[in-house]
């Protein structure tokens, strides 16, 4: 039993003394190993008188579990000492405190998404959503462009398995929305167009439109030329002149293709009017009364005008991009240079 006390004083001597695991792999074999204290105790149990024997087989089995014990603890104090420490090493970074270098921006179609708004806000419109993927029936039927019209294949689109389609043109929510409000109505809606397209500088297969609709009494093609010309001046900053000439769509009648007076050289001829004064923008014209009746509007009593708008295109001239792929391209340097100051 003597042998015992020393073992364990010897035990706890040593377990103070371990700093690492290394440290207790060592220890471990000292004591539980082949060769080790406990286990050559053991092996003095054969030699002894029965009851020597029964009481010092107790004592080495109270004593192992003591050591397992001991071993077990230290082993968990060390990792947890482990973990402190990598925390510890770890660079202090707080993720919620504010860098203070780059601070987010708005996407320029954005930000003249809502100028745009903003004009026509003040002119009476309201401001309506549209859907992104629409039914077959309001990108086409709805806008008087019936299953087999030749019209269908200037606005190739993507068809979804269930038969819609991503919307090839912001037209596609005029019916959704005269049948929301009827007449009178002024309203425009901004969105996102889809069309399987060839890709150059001016054609994206994911583009930016801007629709708008005026619904009233008497509204005639003036009514038409005065918004477009108060909101490209607005948009400008500079007092434009617009003209009209003959467009197809089949969803007006007249139809019409609106040019603007060149707003960098004031209609004298420039590199981005390719010379001409005059910068093609926003085909328009006096809703179709088929339109009128199928967004359920008596064609006898009201009529309206309206525009779809190339807001990406708008875009680009407006901060000058040459390459429309800009406005969904990764590099972020183009948000930099057309960032609110
Ligand atoms: C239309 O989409 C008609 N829905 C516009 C309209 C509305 C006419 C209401 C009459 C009354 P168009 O396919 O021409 O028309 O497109 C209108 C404008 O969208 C173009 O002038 C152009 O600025 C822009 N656009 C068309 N296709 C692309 C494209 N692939 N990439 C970028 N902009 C495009």
């Amino acid at each position: 039993m003597k042998e015992l006390d020393e073992i364990k004083k010897l035990f706890e001597e040593s377990l103070g003394l371990v700093k690492t695991m290394e440290d207790l792999n060592n220890l471990r074999t000292n004591f539980l190993g082949k060769s080790g204290h406990l286990t050559t105790c053991m092996k003095l149990i054969k030699d002894m008188s029965p009851e020597d024997k029964k009481s010092f087989g107790v004592g080495v089995n109270v004593l192992k579990d003591e050591v397992n014990k001991g071993i077990a603890e230290k082993q968990v104090e060390l990792e947890n000492l482990a973990i402190e420490k990598e925390l510890a090493d770890m660079p202090k970074v707080d993720l919620t405190t504010p860098t203070g270098k780059e601070k987010g921006s708005l996407h320029p179609v954005t930000i003249i998404e809502q100028r745009l708004g903003n004009i026509f806000r003040s002119m009476g419109f309201t401001i309506e959503d549209g859907n992104e993927v629409e039914t077959e029936y309001n990108n086409f039927e709805a806008v008087n462009i019936p299953k087999f019209h030749p019209a269908r294949d200037m606005q190739d689109t993507f068809y979804l398995n269930n038969g819609q389609v991503l919307k090839t043109h912001t037209s596609a929510s005029q019916n959704r929305i005269m049948r929301k409000y009827g007449a009178p109505l002024k309203a425009i809606f901004p969105g996102r167009c889809f069309r399987n397209e060839e890709l150059d500088a001016s054609h994206e297969n994911t583009f930016f439109q801007m629709e708008g609709m005026m619904i009233d009494k008497n509204v005639s093609i003036s009514n038409l030329i005065y918004f477009m010309k108060t909101m490209l001046s607005e948009v400008f900053e500079r007092e434009v002149n617009v003209r009209l000439r003959p467009g197809f769509f089949p969803f007006v009648e007249p139809g019409f293709e609106l040019d603007c007076s060149c707003p960098y050289c004031g209609g004298k001829g420039c590199r981005v009017c390719k010379h001409s004064g005059w910068i093609e923008l926003c085909p328009c014209g006096m809703i179709h009364p088929n339109v009128l009746k199928m967004g359920g509007i008596d064609p006898e009593e009201y009529q309206g005008f309206a525009f779809g708008l190339g807001l990406s295109r708008l875009v680009m001239m407006t901060y000058g991009f040459g390459d429309i792929r800009h406005l969904n391209g990764k590099d972020l340097k183009i948000l930099e240079q057309t960032k609110l100051k």
